[in-house]
């Protein structure tokens, strides 16, 4: 009778930990839209793995990041505060220093205070060291490591900026000493060709007025100069496998112990140039060949977790960092054979710009022990993981920190159809949502970037648009709802000003 009792306490046990300490894997896809995935509408291209997340998840269809470019919508998302409230946030290139302080609190030292092992494998984009003439040859910090992951395999900044390395903790992986690295923005450095001076040495050519005609490695030309690292240099068609089998091995490692792993990925971002296994299986080019890339390396991941027999206890977030983008500088066909494809669903805008499409992405979280299956509209944000985790860990968030984040677990669990009920949205203008209503502010700036073929929502009226009707941002009620003008426009304001 006692030791029935005491396996009953002891299942209870089990079973109740596994309620409120997952492991946490948060994927971020890079420049991924918001019907580029079939669970998301998408009927051109087929993403099993994803709709099958979806389908056994949360799968949430008025999900954002806070900003239409990575750099913002990433700092949001690590540090939980708006990121248009600091100087220095706005796309950076690959040599800069780090943006997020190191005493901030952040998602990952949320799970850290609360005994995870914390790992960010992927595209990194928030800086690096305390400067930007930094030696790449030694050890560089302040970085991931020094903001709350305790293991870091990442890439600097985008992959079509240079310096095109890994770095394993502090510093870059298969450096030859006798091949040291130089990487400058400004002046060229060293003698590897470059895009602009030897174009007929690239497999894929840069799109006229976008610049990426830099040092080329692997056949393409980069943003910025580098020299050196060659044993370094990555090779794009092994990128994303790179990352994987990093995962894989991180996930094994730690399948003992609670574990929170940042698995940011770069497809279907700039340079499109998945495997020779993914190269013209879309159909559609290198952009839907990058996106089946991606499907199948999530499906990987997910069967990682079945092999360690940890999937049912192991919540997984699927995101993206910003809205998509065709054209991004490089003539990889991606307009050209869309065949029909919507990349923002019927969504207006897409990376960039302040429409909804910037700023609404995928965004699915499953957890087999803790979720059940739904479809939800509820507002929900990148912003508010920093405090939506705090508390499923029972963790406290000191005053001042994460300040724009609220705690929205039950939601994210779906417990709770309510979602955030006012929301800043960052595209090149700011907008605010309120219960459904979205005020943009007005916005000085081409209304159509042409280079990147996207509507950019700048308009030097200020626009409203009713949501819960009008989600496609077709029909301005500015004029007609003045009050409402006045009530949004003041209250971004205001929020401005906390
Ligand atoms: C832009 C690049 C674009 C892409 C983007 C960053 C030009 C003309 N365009 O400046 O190719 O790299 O920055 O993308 O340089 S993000 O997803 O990381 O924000
Ligand atoms: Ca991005």
């Amino acid at each position: 009778m006692k030791s029935l009792l005491t396996l009953i306490m002891l299942f209870s046990f089990l079973v109740g930990s596994g309620q409120t300490r997952p492991n946490v894997i948060l994927i971020c896809a890079d420049d991924l839209g918001y019907g580029d995935l079939s669970c998301y509408g998408a009927t051109r291209i087929k993403t099993p793995n994803l709709d099958k997340l979806a389908a056994s998840g949360i799968r949430f269809t008025n999900g954002h990041s806070t900003s239409a470019t990575c750099t913002p919508s990433r700092y949001a998302l690590i540090t939980g505060e708006y990121p248009w409230r600091k100087k220095g946030t706005g796309v950076l290139p690959g040599d800069a220093a780090l943006i997020v302080p190191t005493g901030r609190t952040t998602l990952p030292k949320v799970f850290q205070n609360a005994g995870y092992k914390t790992a960010i494998i992927g595209k990194w984009h928030l800086g690096l060291g305390d400067r930007v003439e930094k030696n790449w040859n030694e050890e560089i910090k302040p970085g991931p490591n020094e903001v709350g992951f305790d293991y870091s395999f990442i890439f600097p900044a985008t992959a079509d900026r240079v310096p095109t390395v890994f770095l394993k903790d502090h510093h870059v992986v298969a450096l030859d000493r006798n091949d040291p690295i130089t990487v400058d923005y400004r002046n060229k450095v060293g003698d590897d060709p470059t895009g602009k001076e030897h174009p007929e040495l690239l497999k894929i050519k840069s799109s006229p007025g976008q610049g990426h005609n830099n040092t080329i490695v692997n056949g393409i030309g980069r943003i910025g100069y580098m020299s050196g690292g060659k044993m370094s240099r990555w090779v794009d068609e092994e990128l994303s496998y790179t990352f994987l089998e990093q995962a894989k091995t991180f996930i094994s490692d730690q399948k003992k112990e609670p574990f929170f792993l940042y698995f940011a990925m770069t497809e279907p971002h700039v340079p499109r140039m998945p495997a020779t296994m993914f190269k013209d299986k879309s159909g559609l080019g290198l952009r839907g060949d990058a996106i089946l890339q991606l499907d199948w390396t999530v499906g990987e991941i997910m069967k990682q977790l079945e092999a360690q027999g940890i999937a049912r206890n192991t919540l997984i977030v699927f995101t993206s960092d910003n809205g998509p983008v065709l054209d991004d500088g490089y003539q990889d066909e991606a307009v050209a054979r869309l065949g029909g494809h919507s990349p923002a669903g019927t969504l207006r805008g897409g990376k960039y710009s302040a429409f909804e499409a910037g700023t609404r992405v995928p965004f699915i979280l499953n957890w087999p022990s803790g979720i059940k299956p739904a479809v939800s509209g509820a507002l929900v944000s990148h912003i508010d993981f920093v405090r939506s985790f705090a508390a499923l860990l029972k963790q406290n968030i000191q005053a001042g920190e994460a300040s724009d984040s609220e705690n929205h677990i039950d939601t994210f669990l779906g417990k709770s159809r309510a979602g955030r009920s006012v929301y800043v949205e960052q595209g090149g203008a700011l907008s605010v949502i309120k219960d459904n209503w979205k005020y943009i502010s007005p916005q000085k700036g081409l209304a159509f970037d042409s280079l990147v073929g996207i509507e950019t929502g700048n308009s030097e009226t200020a626009q409203l648009f009713d949501l819960s009707l009008d989600k496609e941002e077709r029909n301005n009620l500015a004029a007609k709802y003045l009050h409402k003008m006045e009530e949004l426009s003041q209250l971004l304001e205001l929020i401005k000003k906390n």
